[in-house]
């Protein structure tokens, strides 16, 4: 066995798969030997790690390493560099910067903070001095492109703001799990939350999955529900059917916690004020039926405790007339709106038999406390309303907010994002220059074509590879490129977007760096380098400092990357206390956290409120309307949606599928991270196997394909010429193909992101969106006072559309250039 001379704690490199791994790192003569899950304090059993934590031993090791700061001597995307040093780069990066601030103003830079794939992501050190720059210089932030933010959305519109419930992996767990759209089991989330389900599997918890196409998860599932892509909204109309015909519902849930028995003005969509209705009644308070049609009053909680209905015994499908005009409950109305949505015609929208929709209603019901445990897989323009619907049917059955039956965002953290440590301690600088902005694709678009708008000159890439993983490619290389004055990249190896860049800024890996995050199982964790930085890599925070001197604001970046870790933890916990653990690891008592303390244990269990109290909801902060959770919506009834609802788009739109007759599925690998993995030589041999398009066998012979021949995968946006798989699993009326392979994959072709429809741009607009977002941004920017820069600007967008795209798979149609 190898002597390891040195352990340390470190983010997994992978970090964007959300399980937010810490691994225990081995040194061995100066070089990573090896890299193991760590244990946490405490008796959960959390924190496992994967494959990838494990080959994340290997990145920094990688061939494609970038070891020196490299400047561009070809065009952009040629991959031409030369090795500069780092004072020269440096020097002409900030006289850029200067010289964009002074003839377009500073807001003329703009920062990528796309932080799913950076380790520590939104809580990294990197993030918050992305802020503190953005702020102390006055620059912009870039809106990155709308993904896995559907949910978000759906559950934004139901409860005011954010997830409805548990972002962790809770404690317990009732008696069934549905996850709905996504692939965890081993997959998108390999370690702990797929130990969590098979735990829970074996304890008899029943799995039921509901997705487009066999996968991992389903193969492991109690009960596999396929459903024709995109259309989850009808399901989930379909079993709130099942559960209002039959009874179903939990009734006292949702008069408890819903507006299900507001009374809504029928001719108006809008609930009923109880000041028109009631005397005496303040304009804030609204209005409920009993029985006998007698009105009560019910006022609006204002953020405190629900004080109920009074004297009222509200019933929950009252209509009453008052002046001519008739009010009705959200239940009744729901209960009539889901009338046409019977089992059968939820069928013929979904593919799912009848039978079964009533089988899994029913069964979740009678297995409350039940969770549905909803991942991305819903990547359709119309996921705000799909998530909205299966909120709806959760709300119906009563199993939201409650142990062992709620909804689901799983992760391992997210919990802390509330208790956790305050990152505005660095984010915002003393004497910011201005209040920074975050831009939209539209607004950079506009401003180039036209000259008196904000120019976005200066792109500082300082996360993400958005030319490898941001959909229409094309939108960036000929649209947004060509009018940008510099174009930096600060990357651990060369990526897409590494290529595209003038300048790439070689960045230490985790494993290079100090760091704290206050994230998995609610954990506050010390890292510190386990390596030296290979060639001239340097920490971001140290590239923010020297470019900060030379343009002004080194007031702002005076901190070493160790020195802002003190500040984080001593200043961003102040006044947080960890338990305290014996040597079985159970509690005896409670400690403040420091960072001293934190230095010496490196992993504190932070003593937090508990997420899901009993009561369920005191957590949430319902900004609806009514102050409560609401499947009816006033806003956008206006829009003719007041319930989510089974929305059109491109893909079931039979007349664009004459033309392009197939969904374009562009998957994420199992053995790659977006992009990340794709540079480990294993990892690779695996996937590459799998490279090019795959169709069920009948679609092949419709088209007198064979499996291996080279195809011509073709839209309107391009052609993507790539080997053909024949696979069963793949559904008739799917192109399947898998992305991260970078652009050299494919020579004098397109990439698959060619294929694809830019998001943030009005080809992505949604009716939903556009009634909903100005809601949103009211809410967060005016009622929070969140600054602009650090909300969601979605806009009229949908906040989700990877996987509405259609295409053809065609025999090839001429040898030589397809792109
Ligand atoms: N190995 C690996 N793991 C990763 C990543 C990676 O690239 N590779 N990426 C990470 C990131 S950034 C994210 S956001 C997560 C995403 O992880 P997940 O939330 O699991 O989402 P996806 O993998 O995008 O979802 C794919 C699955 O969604 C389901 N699905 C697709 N369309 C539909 C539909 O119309 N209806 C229903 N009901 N289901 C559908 C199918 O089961 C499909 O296998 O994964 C993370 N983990
Ligand atoms: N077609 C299609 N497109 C998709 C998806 C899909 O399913 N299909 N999924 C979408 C989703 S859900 C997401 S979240 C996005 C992900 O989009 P990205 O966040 O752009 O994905 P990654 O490839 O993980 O990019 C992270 C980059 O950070 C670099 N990196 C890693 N560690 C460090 C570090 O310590 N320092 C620095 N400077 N760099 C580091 C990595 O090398 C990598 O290039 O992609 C989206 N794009
Ligand atoms: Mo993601």
């Amino acid at each position: 066995m190898a002597s390891t001379e040195k352990v340390t704690y470190n983010l997994c490199q992978g970090w964007g798969c959300h399980e937010h791994c810490l691994v225990e790192t081995h040194v061995k003569d100066g070089k990573i030997d090896r890299v193991q899950k760590c244990l946490f304090p405490g008796k959960r059993p959390a924190n496992d790690i994967c494959m990838k934590g494990i080959l994340s031993a290997k990145i920094p090791y990688a061939k494609d390493r970038i070891l020196h700061p490299l400047k561009r001597v070809g065009e952009r995307g040629e991959g031409k560099f030369e090795e500069i040093s780092w004072d020269q780069a440096l020097d002409e990066i900030s006289a850029k910067i200067k010289e964009s601030a002074e003839k377009y103003g500073p807001r003329s830079i703009m920062l990528n903070q796309f932080w799913c794939g950076y380790p520590g992501d939104w809580k990294s050190t990197q993030n918050d001095l992305i802020y503190r720059f953005a702020f102390a210089y006055d620059a912009s932030i870039l809106e990155y492109q709308a993904v896995d933010y559907g949910l978000t959305f759906g559950t934004a519109v139901v409860n005011g703001l954010f997830t409805v419930n548990s972002r962790r992996l809770p404690d317990d767990t009732g008696k069934e799990i549905i996850i709905w759209g996504g692939n965890p089991l081993g997959f998108t989330r390999p370690a702990a939350s797929t130990h969590f389900l098979l735990d829970a599997q074996e304890r008899g918890v029943k799995i039921v999955h509901i997705s487009n196409l066999f996968d991992v998860t389903s193969a492991r599932a109690d009960q596999w529900v396929p459903v024709k892509s995109g259309t989850d909204a009808a399901l989930a109309l379909g079993m709130c059917n099942v559960l209002l015909e039959e009874g179903l519902y939990n009734a006292d849930f949702l008069l408890e916690k819903t507006s299900a028995a507001y009374l809504v003005n029928t001719e108006t969509g809008a609930y009923a004020r109880a000041a028109s209705l009631i005397e005496g009644a303040s304009e804030n308070d609204f209005a409920a039926a009993d029985e006998q049609g007698k009105l009560g009053v019910v006022p609006h909680p204002m953020g405190q405790p629900f004080a109920g209905y009074g004297d009222l015994k509200p019933d929950l499908f009252a209509s009453v007339e008052v002046n001519g005009v008739v009010y009705k409950t959200t239940m009744l109305l729901l209960k009539e709106f889901c009338q046409q949505w019977t089992p059968e015609k939820q069928e013929a929208a979904t593919g799912v038999p009848a039978e079964t929709c009533r089988q899994v209603a029913r069964e979740y019901v009678a297995n409350s406390p039940a969770i549905i445990y909803l991942y991305y897989g819903l990547r359709y323009p119309n996921a705000v309303q799909s998530n909205r619907a299966i909120l709806t049917l959760a709300l119906l059955a009563g199993n939201v907010g409650k142990k062992g039956g709620t909804i689901m965002l799983a992760g391992q953290g997210e919990q802390t994002t509330m208790f956790g440590m305050d990152q505005n301690v660095v984010r915002m600088p003393p004497n910011p220059r201005g209040m920074s902005e975050r831009v939209t694709i539209e607004t950079i678009l506009e401003g180039f074509e036209d000259p008196t708008k904000q120019q976005h000159k200066v792109w500082l890439n300082c996360m993400g590879n958005p030319l490898l993983n941001w959909p229409n490619k094309d939108l960036w290389r000929r649209r947004i490129l060509p009018n940008l004055d510099l174009f930096v990249s600060w990357e651990i190896r060369m990526t897409d977007t590494a290529r595209y860049a003038d300048y790439v800024l070689p960045e230490t890996t985790t494993f290079e760096r100090y760091e704290t995050v206050c994230d998995t199982d609610n954990c506050v964790m010390y890292c510190e380098p386990a390596i030296e930085p290979l060639g001239e890599a340097k920490s971001g925070t140290w590239i923010f400092n020297e470019i900060a001197k030379r343009i002004g604001i080194e007031d702002d970046f005076s901190l070493s990357a160790e020195e802002w870790q003190q500040v984080r933890i001593d200043e961003g916990m102040k006044g947080k206390n960890a338990i305290v653990f014996d040597d079985e690891q159970n509690a005896i008592g409670s400690e403040p956290i420091t960072f001293d303390k934190l230095k010496e244990k490196k992993v504190m269990r932070v003593e937090m409120p508990p997420y899901i109290p009993e009561d369920g909801l005191s957590m949430d902060m319902h900004t609806t309307t009514t102050g409560r959770f609401e499947f009816y919506s006033e806003l956008l009834y206006n829009v003719g949606r007041p319930f989510g609802d089974l929305e059109p788009m491109e893909m079931l739109d039979e007349k664009k599928r004459e033309e392009y007759p197939l969904q374009f599925y562009v998957g994420r690998h199992k053995y790659f991270m977006q992009g990340q993995f794709t540079n480990i030589e294993e990892n690779h041999l695996l996937a590459s196997k799998q490279f090019g398009v795959a169709l069920n066998p009948i679609e092949a012979e419709k088209r007198g394909l064979v499996d291996g021949e080279l195809v011509d995968v073709v839209n309107e946006r391009g052609t993507m010429r790539v080997p053909l798989q024949l696979r069963d699993d793949i559904p008739v009326g799917m192109a399947h193909t898998w992305y991260s392979f970078d652009e050299k994959h494919y020579p004098g072709t397109c990439c698959p992101q060619d294929l694809m429809h830019a998001e943030n741009t009005p080809e992505r607009e949604t009716a939903v969106m556009r009634a909903y977002y100005p809601s949103y941004a009211y809410i967060n920017i005016e009622v929070l006072k969140t600054p602009q820069v650090m909300t969601h600007v979605a806009g009229p967008y949908t906040p989700e559309g990877l996987w509405d795209q259609l295409c053809d798979v065609r025999k090839i149609s001429n040898e030589g250039e397809v792109a």
